[in-house]
């Protein structure tokens, strides 16, 4: 497959200002005639033919202004059509098969419903069409079929007309506001709403329908509730207010990623819209309120100002993440938030950026598109746009997102022009700033503080690492917030903004008679790594005192990184061990014991580095040992603390179930004791957690209290395990945790039970929901995964084959596990590269998964 470049980008020479789609609708053949009205893009060279992209497409018929002895060729699956003139009408009649389509792009059948995705090229896989995102159409569609089987049909925009003949009904359907090819959305099949309605600040009425299968509906309640805010919130904060009549989404059971923006007609997946306390945890609520939030705040990111091309995707990612993470922020804890965001960003996108596929938040090339929906373009994405924030301050980034939203409304943007409202509108110098752009890979900070007389001075020392076609770095403006405490009043004089821009730089700070306790990167306000080299007592001291809450969290975790990357490289005799693990346990129980901490902040102080997170730390991993280093300290620290936890354990579960901040947070440090227990005391916890199963009244206790008995060896184990399953069989979401439970476990023999549950009957290769319940928790399960003979390796490559040619986005996503080799000790990294390799082999393989292995390879 070609590589595609970001620097060969051309304008389109055709503009399609509209089309008509007339969709005859069945399961196994649907008919979709396409009417095009094309002119010459003024803007463009011009060119005798159109290029229409298509991608499995029958085509029935072709006609230019009415004739059909157009003159047209095939060039692959694309289809060319020679002009003579200015503008033409084409018409183009296409037969496609839903129900073949597995992989789940284009027109697809989803438990006998038909929907749509098509992000970012599936468009082509309906009609041929210009399947780009800077060709924007008005949209007109006609879509009929059998009445009894497709009840409601949906499509964006408004509907303009209904009827029926006979068995068969259609509808009309109008979007106003041109878009390209991958906000189209089509939805056809048996489903039942939740209404509500929502007022603009303008005093316009919006109707919502939540739509999903009979039976579900009373478990919509969350999703409705959480549109309404994030409607709400786009206008208050961002001064975006919603512009159609009516907003769908509607909730499919198969689907390749979250949810999809398709303009007044978003499509999720189920796991982002259904939830009740008996079926959902706590989490899932936070993620369907996050995620309704990010498609909604895609009408204005992403719609009304969409991509040029697709080297420009963090322009409406990177900003709508970071737009979703300020919602989910202020309708629940911030810091809370902040943490969670940050150890994503951490778990997934460091080791992306320091591994074969690494890329910049703005890649420069590409062989399949969908590769690069990435935690980089995302998450590290969201982190860009929120330093220009942080640099600006609020009320300036607010101008710049009002001048950006005013210039580019109704364009197809690029990066460079987000950035250059930011300038114009927030005021800001952001030259050198736009290597966050084009350099890839995390800044290392090395922080060094010096204290002489009265003066503290510190010392900041930026490297860029080098990643793949990128050996050499410039230095990037990096703005640290920070603060210097003084240890006897565990104050500080306020805290201050630095902004790190060259490779290495001084910063002197008077009136310190003694060495003050630096706290950097507060809030975490750049996405680099902070090395800073301080003695373990001034962890304790942040840990217990910093004001800022993601600061208080750094000091935590660096507490226990700091020990097991220690420990883990053979650098501690037993006394410094020992000495290290007693600080843990004292900066823990002052944790477990602060009353000014609320439970849900409390237990972020309480969580352990990831395995991710600390092999991310070394530069050669040895997985099997840091899991043992990590397990041996959780037990440590729980016999250690076991009074102290275990009289968390009895407060936080004296708290009644109700879905705000304090009971949540119980139930949150409640299961968090209870797996600090089963690493220092199974028997006791055993017992403690089929108790707190049994009793529970809620997913987040009953899945809680099952993940700690998954991963022990003991008589509550299976009897629990059944009783879950029974009482969730025919609920797919909850048997996605059943198995997602068993295939993340601490059991020694999780290996087994992936190899057994790939074959139980409820295990569905075409479900990309059941396939990642059980293998995307496998593949982050170190213990099971990396076992030291290579055989969770060869389970992994077995399924990616399998999976490569029934949904082939789905299984590239599977190869990013394998190709950390390089930073794996030498006997499992030759497993993974031989598992690479017969993959690479394969006679015939994806783009996708084709591109994800030769670049681990590489
Ligand atoms: N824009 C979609 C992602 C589409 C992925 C296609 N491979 C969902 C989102 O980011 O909101
Ligand atoms: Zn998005």
């Amino acid at each position: 497959p070609p590589e595609i470049r970001r620097e060969d980008y051309k304008p389109f020479p055709w503009l399609v200002p509209t089309i008509r789609l007339t969709f005859d609708l069945a399961l196994d053949k649907t008919r979709v005639t396409a009417r095009l009205e094309i002119e010459r893009n003024p803007a463009a060279e011009a060119e005798r033919t159109i290029r229409l992209n298509g991608d499995g497409l029958q085509l029935e018929s072709l006609s230019c202004d009415g004739d059909e002895s157009t003159d047209y060729r095939m060039d692959g699956e694309d289809l060319l059509v020679t002009l003579p003139g200015e503008r033409h009408s084409l018409e183009i009649v296409t037969v496609i098969d839903p129900s073949a389509n597995s992989q789940l792009m284009g027109l697809y059948a989803s438990g006998g419903m038909l929907c749509t995705q098509c992000e970012a090229e599936g468009f082509r896989r309906i009609t041929f069409f210009p399947d780009r995102p800077d060709v924007l159409s008005t949209y007109t569609v006609r879509m009929s079929g059998p009445k009894a089987l497709f009840p409601v049909l949906l499509c964006n925009g408004n509907r303009t007309d209904q009827g029926e003949e006979g068995a068969t009904h259609w509808a009309e359907w109008h979007d106003p506001w041109p878009k390209p090819s991958y906000l189209f959305a089509l939805v056809a099949g048996d489903l039942v709403a939740r209404s509500d309605s929502f007022t603009t600040m303008n005093g316009r009425e919006v109707e919502l329908n939540v739509y999903v299968r009979d039976g579900d509906l009373d478990r919509t309640e969350h999703a409705m509730k959480s549109l309404k805010r994030s409607m709400r919130w786009d206008e208050e904060v961002f001064g975006r207010e919603y512009d159609l009549d009516l907003f769908n989404i509607v909730a499919v059971s198969d689907f390749n990623m979250g949810a999809m923006e398709n303009k007044g007609l978003n499509i999720f997946n189920t796991k982002y819209v259904l939830a009740d306390p008996e079926t959902a945890t706590d989490g899932d609520y936070d993620g369907i309120e996050g995620v309704i939030g990010h498609e909604y705040f895609h009408n204005w990111s992403g719609n009304r100002i969409t991509c040029r091309d697709w080297f420009q995707l963090s322009l409406k990612e990177g900003f709508t993440v970071l737009r979703d993470q300020l919602f989910s922020a202020q309708m629940g804890s911030a810091p809370v938030k902040r943490i969670e965001d940050v150890r994503v960003l951490r778990g997934v996108q460091f080791p992306e950026d320091s591994g074969p596929l690494a890329h910049p938040i703005r890649p420069d090339s590409y062989r399949e598109i969908s590769n690069f929906y990435t935690a980089t373009v995302y998450n590290k994405g969201a982190e860009v746009i929120r330093m220009m924030r942080t640099m600006a301050g609020e009320e300036a980034f607010r101008r710049g997102t009002d001048l950006y939203f005013e210039r580019h409304d109704g364009e197809a943007a690029t990066c460079e022009d987000f950035v250059r409202a930011m300038e114009d509108g927030a005021d800001l110098d952001l030259a050198q700033f736009r290597l966050w752009y084009s350099q890839a890979g995390t800044p290392k900070v090395a922080a060094r503080l010096i204290h002489e007389g009265q003066t503290a001075t510190l010392t900041l020392t930026q490297t860029v690492p080098a990643t793949p076609g990128q050996p050499d770095k410039q230095p990037m403006p990096i703005p640290l917030s920070l603060a210097l405490f003084d240890r006897e009043s565990g104050n500080h004089a306020g805290e201050e903004l630095v902004v790190l821009d060259s490779e290495t730089a001084q910063f002197s700070f008077d009136g310190f008679a003694t060495r003050p306790v630096l706290s950097i990167n507060r809030g975490f306000s750049a996405p680099v790594s902070i090395d800073r080299d301080v003695p373990r007592d001034e962890l304790v001291f942040l840990a217990a005192r910093d004001d800022d809450p993601f600061a208080r969290y750094e000091a935590m975790q660096e507490l226990m990184t700091g020990y097991l990357v220690g420990s883990v490289s053979g650098e501690l005799d037993d006394a410094e061990r020992d000495a290290a693990r007693g600080d843990i346990a004292q900066a823990m129980r002052a944790v477990i014991e602060d009353s000014a901490l609320d439970d849900l902040m409390r237990g972020e102080l309480m969580v352990m580095p990831s395995q991710a997170y600390i092999a991310e730390q070394m530069l050669i991993a040895d997985p099997g040992s840091i899991h043992a280093a990590r397990e041996a300290l959780k037990a440590d620290v729980a016999t250690r603390l076991a009074d102290p936890l275990h009289a968390l354990y009895e407060r936080a579960a004296q708290v009644p179930f109700a879905l705000d901040a304090e009971a949540k947070g119980a139930r949150k440090v409640k299961t968090l004791a209870l797996s600090y227990a089963a690493a220092g005391d199974p028997a006791t916890a055993s017992g403690l957690a089929a108790q707190q199963y049994d009793r529970a009244d809620n997913m987040t206790d009953r899945q809680g209290a099952l993940m700690v008995l998954a991963g022990l060896d003991s008589a509550e184990r299976t009897g629990r395990l059944l009783d879950f399953y029974n009482r969730y069989q025919g609920n797919a979401l909850v048997i996605d945790k059943w198995f997602a439970l068993q295939a993340s476990s601490l059991h020694p023999h999780a290996i087994e039970h992936v190899k057994a549950l790939r074959e139980h009957e409820d295990f569905a290769l075409r479900n990309p929901n059941r396939v990642r319940s059980l293998y995307m928790a496998f593949a982050s399960n170190p213990g099971a995964f990396h076992s030291a003979d290579g055989e969770g390796y060869r389970m992994l490559a077995d399924l990616i084959l399998e999976l490569d040619p029934i949904n082939a986005q789905t299984a590239a996503r599977f190869v990013p596990a394998l190709g950390r080799w390089r930073r794996i000790e030498e006997g499992r990294a030759q497993l993974m590269r031989e598992a690479l390799q017969r993959i690479a082999e394969a006679p015939k393989l994806s783009r996708d998964t084709y591109e994800q292995v030769t670049r681990s390879l590489g």
